[in-house]
């Protein structure tokens, strides 16, 4: 009894973190679309993520998208410090970076969310189901403040 007590005490706890279980998203499809699919083609779009003139930035800072369309993220982190990228709603990233906040050192690697140390590079394979604008974005404190941010527009 004792037991199941705390089990069921353990998934109200769960059910409790809402915020965190939306933005670290798994396979299920989001309002900006889900995990891609490595068996079909995907659009293989680098990113750079880099500080410059006092500056954090990505480069590119804007992508087009089809409805429907896989794209591969490649991030590739060519600074002096960690950074990472995030897809999401600009909602949800804004929620995520109070998280950070409180975690600074929250080590993302989700099918949406990548940190990657200097020199690293990583993947994010993204299937865009629904169109909209939506989000890359770092969300170590203070990076996205100093520029870490930009927007995906599907159509
Ligand atoms: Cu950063």
């Amino acid at each position: 009894m004792i037991v199941r007590r705390r089990v069921a005490r353990a998934l109200a706890l769960l059910a409790a973190w809402p915020v965190l279980a939306r933005a670290h998203a798994g396979h299920e499809e989001t309002a900006w679309g889900k995990p891609g699919d490595p068996k079909r083609a995907a659009r293989v779009v680098p990113i750079v993520m880099q500080e410059r003139e006092g500056r954090m930035v990505f480069i590119p800072d804007s992508v087009r998208v089809r409805t429907g369309e896989q794209i591969r993220f490649v991030p590739r982190n060519a600074g002096v410090l960690d950074h990472e990228f995030v897809l999401a709603t600009t909602e949800e990233n804004r929620r995520h970076a109070i998280e950070m906040e409180q975690h600074p050192h929250m080590d993302h690697d989700e099918p949406n969310a990548k940190r990657l140390k200097p020199r690293g590079t990583g993947e994010i394979l993204w299937h865009f189901t629904k169109p909209g604008r939506f989000e890359f974005a770092c969300l170590i404190p203070g990076h996205l403040a100093a520029g870490m941010v930009g927007t995906v527009t599907v159509e």
